[in-house]
């Protein structure tokens, strides 16, 4: 792809920024001729992978993979009368087999509690078969009518990770809502981005679900992205699809669920929360490059120096680095312009002067140089590897810190969320969060915050003047 395009628009102008990146770092091609539905190319694929293989790897810990069909009879899709009403809008249906009517319209899958929980019916008999705690990583379709977005907001979710467990207790349910959340927990620290956690108002819960946990962050322009939920299920479903398992005393009991997902809003997150004016800024962990050697072959000594970086390439590849040599014949500068653009976290330059001294030059994605010894250069590249993830994580909890406020009246929150998100007292009421929301053209996102960065908060309701507690405000994606 041509380089030679001009800069890419300042990150201030976010909008602009993200879609101009998405095209230049080769992420996604939105070209496609259908509204919401977009292609990957492979240097995005290939970041995909690296972070569903994290994700993947956390799950696998006790869950297992498995996979069901995209297509969902109607008569299954509309047994839950919350879940249909909450999706009924948003349904693409098939109803043609080639030119035949189908019997009964398919729909395609807009989340799979559907297609899972009938097969649960048949696999839940007795309390020893539970805990089930299975997930999928598939395409789902959601017909949005809001703005759509590449990796924000689809009309096809390529990367939607549904998880789906079943439980003897309400309580054995809740505590696995636990372990998901520390499990997105996880999963977004091992992307350097920094999460707030809340229990969504009961009227944007999850159609069908007792109470939803959110996982959201924030970001660059302010705006919120929920970035994963977490949905208790109580028995709405097991009363629904009939799954029951016999007790140890013999008898039948509806048995209790959760369900947590995630989509490829986690990639929009990485790449907007970290990346700057010269392109994407990708953790270690998941960026398809982690070391670009660029050899320096000005003069008489170049094939030395391209021997060198073979060598070193040969090296950092044996230790589990993912590492290209760049020898392309073009000017280093438009080299360091290409890798920054990738976000590649580290660049080697070897030349003349380096293989003298016995050393390497390094220069992290954010400009930070020094030089390694050439003997035991894994390690030292390692070493590098891990202290830019650790600035990445400060960077970012730098950025959520400061873009989010503790406010006490309308006024101040008013400002706030011009900026960010803010905290503010709230009695719980329907009305008062009504109240606020027109008040300030923003959202009540949740209450229960957990958040290293925002401290327990009480106080007389912004709208009421009644008790209240900290509810997160914002405007989000
Ligand atoms: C949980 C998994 C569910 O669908 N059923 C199975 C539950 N929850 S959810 O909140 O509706 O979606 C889970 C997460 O997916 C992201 N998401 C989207 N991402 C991109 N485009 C969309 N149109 C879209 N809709 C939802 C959100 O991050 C959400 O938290
Ligand atoms: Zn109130």
């Amino acid at each position: 792809m041509d380089d030679e395009q001009g800069a890419l628009p300042a990150k201030e102008d976010f909008s602009a920024w993200y879609n101009e990146l998405l095209w230049r770092a080769e992420i996604m091609d939105v070209r496609y001729p259908v509204k919401g539905l977009y292609v990957w190319f492979p240097f995005g694929f290939a970041l995909r992978r690296n972070v569903y293989n994290e994700l993947r790897a956390l799950l696998d810990c006790d869950h297992q993979e498995a996979l069901f069909p995209l297509l969902i009879p109607e008569t299954e899709l509309a047994k839950e009368g919350e879940h249909i009403k909450g999706f009924e809008d948003e349904v693409y249906w098939v109803t043609h087999g080639g030119t035949s009517p189908l019997d009964v319209k398919l729909a395609l899958r807009p989340t799979s509690e559907c297609a899972i929980y009938p097969m649960y019916h048949l696999w839940v008999r007795s309390h020893a078969d539970l805990p089930i705690k299975l997930y999928q990583i598939v395409n789902s379709f959601r017909y949005e009518t809001k703005h759509t977005r590449p990796l924000i907001r689809l009309r096809e979710i390529t990367s939607f990770k549904e998880a789906h467990t079943v439980h003897a207790t309400w309580e054995d349910a809740e505590r696995q809502v636990g372990e998901a959340v520390r499990l997105y927990r996880a999963f977004y620290d091992s992307l350097s981005i920094p999460v707030i956690i809340s229990k969504r108002p009961d009227w944007d819960k999850f159609p069908g679900a007792d109470y939803t946990i959110a996982v959201d962050t924030i970001m660059p322009d302010g705006r919120t992205l929920q970035i994963g939920t977490v949905h208790h299920l109580g028995d709405h479903f097991s009363k629904t699809f009939s799954i029951t398992y016999e007790d140890i005393n013999g008898e039948q009991q509806f048995a209790y669920q959760t369900c947590y997902g995630i989509s490829e809003r986690c990639i929009a997150a990485v790449i907007s929360m970290h990346g700057d004016d010269r392109g994407l800024v990708l953790p270690p962990s998941v960026a398809p490059v982690q070391v670009a050697i660029v050899p320096i072959t000005i003069g008489k000594r170049k094939e030395e120096v391209l021997a060198a970086a073979a060598e070193i390439e040969q090296c950092l590849c044996a230790a589990g680095i993912r590492v290209k040599v760049d020898s392309r014949e073009i000017r280093p500068g438009a080299k360091y312009y290409y890798w920054e653009m990738r976000g590649v976290p580290l660049r080697l330059e070897v030349g003349p002067r380096d293989i003298d001294a016995g050393q390497v030059t390094v220069v992290t994605r954010l400009g930070e140089k020094s030089a390694i010894p050439r003997a035991g250069l894994e390690d030292g590249v390692c070493t590098a590897l891990a202290g830019f993830s650790a600035v990445l994580t400060k960077r970012a909890e730098e950025h959520v810190r400061t873009h989010i406020q503790i406010v006490a009246s309308i006024e101040e929150l008013s400002a706030a969320v011009e900026k960010g998100v803010a905290v503010i007292p709230w009695c719980g009421k329907r009305e008062c969060a009504d109240f606020i929301e027109e008040s300030v053209n923003a959202s009540v996102l949740g209450t229960e915050i957990r958040s290293e960065f925002i401290p327990g908060q009480t106080g007389p309701c912004a709208a009421c003047g009644r008790e209240g507690t900290g509810a997160l405000v914002g405007r989000s994606y």
